[in-house]
Parts: C-alpha cells; sequence; structure tokens
C-alpha cells in the first residue's frame, strides 16, 4: 500500500517532550571511581569472551566527567528532555541503602542541574540493567529478596532527586534483560537457566515496579508531583500467512514480549491468557505438574495493577511471524512460544541483524497498544537505527543518511498516530545521544546522533548528518 508510506506534514501539540535517550553503563565510564561499587556488566564485560573484542564500559564516553560537554550536545539538538539510567552501584555500592555513596548522589544532581539550567528536563530510568554485584552474588532479581532492596533504592532516589526530575521509569526492558540475562546468557549476568527462571524473574520485577510506584504514590507524589512509568519494548509483528496457526502465533508473539508484563500492570491484571496456556501447555508435556508460569495471588496483584503514570515505550523494529512447533526440551522461553520469526527481504538493513526498518509497523503498534489498554499516556523512551557497517568505505562516515531516515520517517509516523489514530502521545526520545557501549557487542555497533571517538583518551563527539535532521524536526516540533 503505497499511501501507507506516504509522509504527512502537521504538528505536535505545545509541550511535545523531544528527547534522547541514554544508560548509565552505555556511556559514563568511571566504573570504579568515587566508591562506586561493581555492578554485574563491570563483572560481565571484564570476563574475557563476553563482549565483542573484549570491549568494555571502564570508560566507556567518560560521560561521568562531561556533564557539560554532553548538555552542550542536547542544546546544540533544542531538546526538551534527557532521558538517562541511574547506577545503582554508584549510589549505593552494595546495592542496600546502608551505605549511600554520597559522591554519587552528588553526581547525579549536578547533572539534573545542569539539564535544568538548559532548560531540559530529566527523564531518569531507575534499572537500566546494572544491578550491584553485590546483590547478584545473592541471587539477583532470582532471590525475592530483591523487591525490598529495590525499593530501598527506589525510595533513595526519589527522595534525592524526585524534587527536580518528575518522569521516572523503574525498569528498562524487563523482557530483555531477563531473557537475556538469565535464559540465553548473552548479557549480564550472563546465566543459562533454562526454562523456569525467567518467569521467576518477571515475577519479581513486576512485584518490584508495583511496589516502587507505590512507594512514590504514598510517600512522594503529593509533594513532588511527579509520574512513574515502566519501558517496554515491542516488536510489531505480522502473521507469515492468513492461517489462523499463523495469526494466532503473531498474537503470542506480542503477549510474550510485550504482554507478559503490559496485562499485569495497566490490562487485565494478570498474565496474558494465551501465555499462561500455552507455558501450561509446554510444561504438561515435560511432565511438570505445574506451570512454569507462576500464577499471581490476589494480594500480588492488586499490588501491581494500576501502577502506571505512563508507558514508556521502545521501538525499533517489526517481524512476521510463523507458528512452528519447538521440541519438548530444552524449556526455554522461546520454545514455550512455538513459533519463528523472520523478516521480509524488501525491509532495508542497519547495523544490527535484528534491526529492519519497518516505519509502518511503529504505527500499527500505537494503534495497537491504544485499543488494546484503553488508551495509555505514552512516551516513546526509545527508537533508533545503528550505522550500516562502513569499514569499507572508510570509518567513520559521519553521513548517517540512513539514520536521518529512520528518525524522519518513524516521527511522521508517529505523528500519523497522533493525528490520525488519536493515540496519546507525550514525547520522543531517539536512541542515542552518542555512539556507546552496546551491550554485548561492545563498540562495533554504533547508534549515535553524536559520533565518539572511542581510541582517543578524550573520547571527542562530532555530530553526523543526522543531528541536522532531528533539530530541525525538533524546532518545527515535527513537520511544517
Ligand atoms: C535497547 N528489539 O534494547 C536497549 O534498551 C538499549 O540499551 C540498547 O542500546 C538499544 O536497544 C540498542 O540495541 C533493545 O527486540 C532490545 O527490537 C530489544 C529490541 C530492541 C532494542
Amino acid at each position: 500500500n503505497p499511501d501507507r508510506d506516504r509522509a504527512m506534514t502537521g504538528t505536535f501539540q505545545q509541550g511535545f517532550a523531544w528527547g534522547a535517550a541514554t544508560a548509565a553503563y552505555q556511556i559514563e565510564g568511571a566504573w570504579d571511581e568515587d566508591g562506586k561499587g561493581a555492578s554485574i556488566w563491570d563483572t560481565f564485560s571484564h570476563h574475557e569472551g563476553n563482549i565483542y573484542g573484549n570491549h568494555n564500559g571502564d570508560i566507556a564516553c567518560d560521560s561521568y566527567h562531561k556533564i557539560y560537554q554532553d548538555v552542550e550536545l542536547m542544546k546544540q539538538l533544542g531538546l526538551t528532555h534527557y532521558r538517562f539510567s541511574i547506577s545503582w552501584p554508584r549510589i549505593l555500592p552494595d546495592g542496600t541503602s546502608k551505605t549511600i555513596n554520597q559522591a554519587g548522589i552528588d553526581y547525579y544532581r549536578e547533572l539534573i542541574d545542569a539539564l535544568l539550567e538548559a532548560n531540559i528536563k530529566p527523564m531518569v530510568t531507575l534499572y537500566h540493567w546494572d544491578l550491584p554485584q553485590a546483590l547478584q552474588d545473592i541471587g539477583g532479581w532470582e532471590n525475592d529478596m530483591i523487591v525490598v532492596y529495590f525499593n530501598q533504592y527506589a525510595d533513595v532516589c526519589f527522595r534525592e532527586f524526585g524534587d527536580k526530575v518528575k518522569l521516572w521509569i523503574t525498569f528498562n526492558e524487563p523482557s530483555e534483560f531477563i531473557k537475556e540475562g538469565y535464559e540465553t546468557g548473552c548479557l549480564a549476568p550472563g546465566l543459562k537457566h533454562q526454562g523456569t527462571s525467567v518467569y521467576r524473574v518477571a515475577h519479581n520485577v513486576l512485584l518490584s515496579h508495583g511496589t516502587a510506584w507505590r512507594t512514590y504514590d504514598n510517600k512522594y507524589r503529593a509533594s513532588q508531583k511527579g509520574m512513574v512509568g515502566i519501558c517496554l519494548v515491542c516488536n510489531w509483528a505480522i502473521p507469515y500467512s492468513n492461517s489462523k496457526e499463523d495469526v494466532d502465533a503473531t498474537e503470542r508473539f506480542i503477549m510474550f514480549m510485550f504482554g507478559w508484563f503490559a496485562n499485569p500492570i495497566f490490562g487485565s491484571g494478570d498474565y496474558p491468557e494465551a501465555m499462561k496456556q500455552q507455558v501450561m501447555m509446554k510444561s504438561r508435556e515435560q511432565g511438570l505438574t505445574s506451570s512454569r508460569l507462576p500464577d499471581f495471588n490476589e494480594e500480588e496483584k492488586s499490588l501491581i495493577l494500576g501502577t502506571m503514570d505512563f508507558l514508556g515505550l521502545n521501538y525499533y523494529t517489526t517481524k512476521r511471524v510463523r507458528h512452528l512447533a519447538s521440541p519438548t526440551y530444552p524449556a526455554s522461553l522461546d520454545a514455550d512460544q512455538d513459533l519463528h520469526c523472520t523478516y521480509d527481504d524488501d525491509w532495508p538493513t542497519s547495523g544490527s541483524t535484528w534491526l529492519r526498518p519497518v516505519p509502518w509497523g511503529f504505527r500499527e503498534l500505537l494503534r495497537w497498544v491504544k485499543n488494546k489498554y484503553n488508551n495509555p499516556p505514552i512516551y516513546i523512551t526509545e527508537n533508533g537505527f545503528s550505522d550500516p557497517n562502513l569499514e569499507s568505505e572508510g570509518y567513520p562516515n559521519l553521513d548517517d543518511i540512513c539514520r536521518s531516515k529512520y528518525i524522519r520517517s518513524h516521527i511522521n509516523e508517529l505523528l500519523k498516530a497522533y493525528i490520525m489514530d488519536d493515540v496519546d502521545i507525550r514525547g520522543y526520545m531517539t536512541w542515542s545521544l552518542t555512539d556507546n557501549f552496546e551491550w554485548c557487542d561492545g563498540y562495533s555497533s554504533k547508534f549515535g546522533l553524536y559520533h565518539v571517538d572511542f581510541t582517543d583518551p578524550s573520547r571527542p563527539r562530532t555530530p553526523k548528518t543526522s543531528v541536522k535532521t532531528y533539530r530541525q524536526i525538533v524546532k518545527d516540533n515535527g513537520f511544517l
């Protein structure tokens, strides 16, 4: 449908949030400075063979020492918002509120003040994957006690920064760090606990989220008047064929990726039916008497349901989904879904195998979320593109026309969702401000609007062409 891709002119509402997003471990560096404790990412990346080229985040973009340079980049873009994350062990070195590292608090206060001085509002993620190693040593998210520790940490952050931070995100992409951290082992802590752990961990993450939201609601909301949300990543998905099997598999795919967290927090108040049925069926096949997916008791359900002031939605790509029965063993989150994902060959490529730009999928996803979950307020908290591997053409290539195209086309679909579909969209944060430590890809994968030279000790930042593109859209509040 060629009409689908036609660009639209128009603007977003006054006060629309325009931002860029980052995460502590990916940019800060200073991994053991000024009293910071180790995180699971320090441990994981220091272990040979876990990361491309054995890269690590010891220095990264050195953003810990470059507050004012980074704020300058945001000013050049004309941003109204900046999404960053707090490193839990930088302020609570052993994970608990027994010891507070004042230098860590001071660092984030200085950053927040510098942002506000530049008229940029902070949006702060509490957990973007860098758990204190001390808490991993007692089981991390598999230990039910984590709910208490996360709540202590959230409470310290609300207390210390809540006078100036009005937009909070508890978790970034739980589906992602749980699957890759506890089952495939691709992300820290690198565990390969197949089949059951992911569901137990998700249960604890949901309880942690709900508890922290209630702490804000009970102790801080009246005086601080902020909002607390969660970031969920969701691909759009379309069936491989019109068969009922493929259509059902597509629905399952979205439920396992998004409904797993969305339904308990702002949907039915329980795990999705498709997920419950599927994991029960698979568990029975494996000779288990109960499902590997835990049940919520009523108390847990009511603790979690309704604990969301806004949805942070991360969108990158779309998949084509086909039903495919998986073998009974080994049990895994993937095998539980009985499906196979592909993409269409005519979807363009990027520097990441998993990322095929499909802008219209963005609008479809937004419309689906609106209808399925009763029109929640949505901030796009991540959307971005990795530079194709241009080594052969001489790196760095700062003329990132593909990123410009990605940004323009995705924001245009967002505009259609806002104007034509009445989706309640409050803002858009691009991933990412600068090139940074891209998890297991190290520095080989580049998502930044600004290039960073990681071979230079001063980590100079240079604008790519997409800076101009994004600055114009921000200035026009859309497309004039
Ligand atoms: C995000 N997907 O992860 C993370 O939040 C960032 O820290 C990361 O740097 C960025 O994407 C780029 O990789 C994703 O399934 C996880 O489409 C999964 C998906 C996309 C992004």
